[in-house]
């Protein structure tokens, strides 16, 4: 899918509109769900322009999908939730409710989180 270089992520990683920075690489963006669903709700986003999960793993390089999978995890343990637990959610296209068409990913803790329903 082409990509839409005025979404709102995209906006952010060019310092247009604020976000709560947690951790940044040179590959890698992340920052406070702005809607948390949960006590931590960050999200992951890569710095290059991929609409999708399907987009990232086909296009990034492996130094990006490296760094961008080793923040994650970083990010999680940063955020005290290792050991309770979380879950990484990636919404890809329409039926899935993606609303921003800038591939990331979600990290979801802090609380029970009981079973994934869909
Ligand atoms: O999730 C997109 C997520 O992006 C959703 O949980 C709200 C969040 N969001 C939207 N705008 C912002 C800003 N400006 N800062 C931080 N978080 C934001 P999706 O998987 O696309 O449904």
């Amino acid at each position: 899918m082409a990509y839409d270089p005025d979404n709102i992520f995209a906006r952010i990683l060019r310092g247009e509109i604020p976000c709560r920075k947690v951790y940044e690489d040179r590959h890698v963006l992340a920052f406070h769900d702005i809607r948390p669903q949960a006590p931590t709700h960050v999200l992951v986003i890569p710095k290059g322009p991929y609409t999708s999960f399907a987009d990232f793993s086909e296009q990034a390089t492996p130094e990006e999908i490296l760094d961008f999978i080793r923040a994650a995890g970083l990010i999680a343990r940063q955020a005290g939730v290792e050991d309770s637990g979380y879950r990484l959610i990636a919404n890809h296209g329409p039926d899935s409710h993606q609303e921003v068409p800038h591939f990331h990913l979600h990290i979801l803790g802090g609380r029970p989180l009981g079973p994934m329903l869909v």
